[in-house]
């Protein structure tokens, strides 16, 4: 009799993990991922130079971001992988990539900056689109993150840096994300599968 203490906990412990199981999978449904394409930007070719990382178009006022090149002001390093792509001093610039979206629906858009000075944004369709969110941009990483309400069944996103006024040298970019689940847009992009499993 001793014994049908530990076995029925076990026998409970077992059934709450099943039951715990069932709901995590049942809460993850398709469009909870991270919709863009080459998030974390790691095809990114060296050269040539103001090439955008592979899945991504060029916006901005300059001749397009570098995907290792640096020149200008304290390089913060990369922030994930082997690839952070750098946004020119006294230029705005940035990258963009259009996402099925569903109309009505809220998406929550981010990705990861540093730098020396300036101002990290995130707008709709190109640098002059409608903004979403901005912040500083420093020495550190820091994260931008907005929410935005889609219109149309696609939608183009604009991620950059306006390095014009009040920045001293470059920035780079990293880990872009526009999901409908907004917890996972908040954890770098090599962080993501572990949110969703
Ligand atoms: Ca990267």
């Amino acid at each position: 009799m001793r014994s049908s203490g530990p076995v029925r906990f076990r026998t409970i412990a077992l059934s709450a993990l099943v039951a715990l199981l069932g709901l995590h999978l049942a809460a993850v449904d398709a469009s909870a991922q991270n919709l863009f394409l080459n998030a974390d930007m790691e095809v990114c070719p060296v050269t040539p130079y103001n090439t955008p990382p592979a899945d991504w178009g060029s916006s901005g006022t300059g001749s397009g971001i570098d995907c290792e090149w640096w020149a200008t002001g304290i390089d913060p390093g990369i922030f994930g992988g082997s690839r952070s792509p750098r946004t020119q001093y006294t230029q705005i610039e940035g990258i963009t990539q259009s996402v099925p979206t569903v109309p009505g629906t809220t998406y929550t858009v981010s990705f990861f900056v540093a730098g020396n000075g300036g101002t990290a944004e995130i707008r709709e369709g190109t640098y002059t689109g409608t903004l979403i969110a901005s912040g500083p941009i420093t020495v550190s990483y820091t994260q931008i993150l907005g929410t935005f309400v889609a219109t149309v069944a696609s939608t183009q996103f604009y991620i950059g840096t306006d390095l014009a006024t009040g920045a001293t040298g470059d920035a780079r970019i990293d880990d872009a994300c526009v999901s409908t689940d907004g917890a996972l847009c908040t954890v770098p992009v090599e962080l993501q599968s572990f949110t969703v499993e």
